[in-house]
């Protein structure tokens, strides 16, 4: 079985691109609402026209203080262009032409290396087999586990990488992939296994962290999600699973975790992207990662990727009051930040999520702060929305190699402040 994985991931695999003429001529608009008539405008839109919005932040949200960009579908393009230079309400087009766009994040060239491409995104079936082989190629660092199985049946796949010593180490969870269309996310997961194996025994500050640390990572957790944004459609947010009364799919796993589940930032209705789904941990996916956490008593700090803008948050999210532990995390979040930014000066905000990007309840960061775990963080990698979460693969490096910086900073934080 083991061999057959190995096969299948590293033969030339045929993409299945996208629908031919899925979002084809939908721009991304950038709206400054300054006045109510402005804001009402928008919320009828987003009811009639079904315009999404481009991150999932909801209506209520809308303000005259804060801007919002909406996915406008081609044929609706002009009618509203027209009418909001009507009643006066400005826009930069963020995004052109969509279609384009999610064509282009590949690079063109081919630089397929001899062992495996971490400039590239991957399908499932090559980060299925690169788990296994990467766990196999370095036995004395990694080893591997799977955690459960996903709700259309796929493994989910747990690394576990640390120098074996035979005695219990702190531990940091790292997740990726909760999100199916932040493909930047599963990337840098890979990335990071990559450069514990790559420089240990030539990176002291790397050997220090594995030697007395072990990171415990879920390349993708929503692995459904993922083959659904590579095969069907690359704006996929949920999960796949079926939901009673409707032909609408999926729940929102970062809105399926046992924190204030569904009181708000959060919809019980199937057909929106931030659904709650039918009750805490109904996604098989969101019972795998959190069964691990409850399970590892030696979990010191929990750490989950997304994108995109630019963000390092920490709890709380279900409600605008602080941790107890707020000053930490302030402090943790804010030199993450800077050594984040000491390397290409890309500029990231920190805070608390409720205050920082909006309130939510049922996400995974406030779960495990809440289960216990008192350094619990989620990143918002690049961009700020000029690609949004179709970033080029040329960005992958510069993201990975700004972002190791951050994650070594709190792993070190971690070592030197045991509890
Ligand atoms: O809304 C989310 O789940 C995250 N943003 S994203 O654009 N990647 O979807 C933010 C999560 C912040 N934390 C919690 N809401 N608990
Ligand atoms: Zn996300
Ligand atoms: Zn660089």
């Amino acid at each position: 079985m083991m061999e057959g994985l190995l096969l299948l991931g590293f033969v030339a695999v045929v993409l299945s691109r996208v629908p031919d003429d899925q979002y084809a001529g939908d721009k991304v608009l950038h709206l400054k609402p300054e006045n109510e008539q402005h804001l009402q405008f928008i919320r009828d839109m987003a009811q009639t026209v079904k315009i999404d919005f481009w991150q999932p932040s909801s209506l209520d949200l809308v303000t005259t203080n804060r801007s919002v960009d909406f996915r406008v579908p081609a044929d609706w393009v002009s009618d509203i262009q027209s009418r909001l230079e009507k009643i006066g309400l400005k826009y930069n087009v963020l995004i052109d032409d969509m279609k384009t766009l999610i064509e282009n994040q590949f690079d063109q060239k081919d630089t397929s290396s001899t062992f495996y491409n971490y400039e590239k995104y991957h399908q499932w079936i090559e980060i299925e087999s690169w788990i296994a082989k990467v766990a196999i190629e370095n036995p004395r660092l990694i080893s591997w586990f799977r955690i459960g199985r996903s709700y259309e049946h796929r493994n989910i796949y747990i690394l576990r990488v640390g120098k074996r010593t035979g005695v219990v180490k702190p531990t940091i969870f790292m997740d990726c992939g909760i999100h199916a269309r932040e493909w930047i996310s599963p990337a840098f997961c890979q990335w990071f296994v990559k450069e514990a194996v790559q420089s240990y025994g030539k990176n002291c500050s790397m050997a220090t962290l594995l030697d007395n640390l072990d990171f415990l990572i879920v390349p993708v957790v929503n692995v459904d999600g993922y083959v659904y944004s590579w095969t069907k459609d690359r704006l996929w947010r949920k999960t796949r699973s079926r939901n009673l009364g409707t032909n609408c799919v999926g729940t929102d796993p970062n809105r399926n975790f046992d924190a204030k589940w569904c009181s708000i930032g959060a919809s019980r209705n199937p057909c929106d992207e931030t659904y709650c789904g039918s009750h805490v941990e109904s996604e098989q996916e969101v019972k795998a990662v959190a069964n691990v956490i409850r399970k590892y008593k030696a979990i010191k700090a929990y750490i989950t990727m997304h994108s995109y803008s630019q963000m390092c948050l920490f709890p709380y999210s279900y409600t605008y009051s602080l941790t107890p532990n707020y000053k930490e995390l302030n402090f943790i979040a804010r030199k993450a930040v800077m050594a984040l930014q000491s390397l290409h000066r890309t500029r990231y905000s920190y805070g608390p999520g409720a205050l920082t990007i909006y309130p939510s309840a049922g996400g995974s960061d406030d779960w495990a702060y809440d289960f216990g775990i008192k350094y619990s963080f989620t990143f918002e990698l690049r961009d700020t929305g000029r690609y949004g979460f179709l970033l080029p693969e040329s960005q992958i490096k510069p993201t990975c190699e700004e972002t190791m910086l951050a994650i070594k900073y709190i792993a070190t934080y971690v070592l030197r402040h045991p509890y």
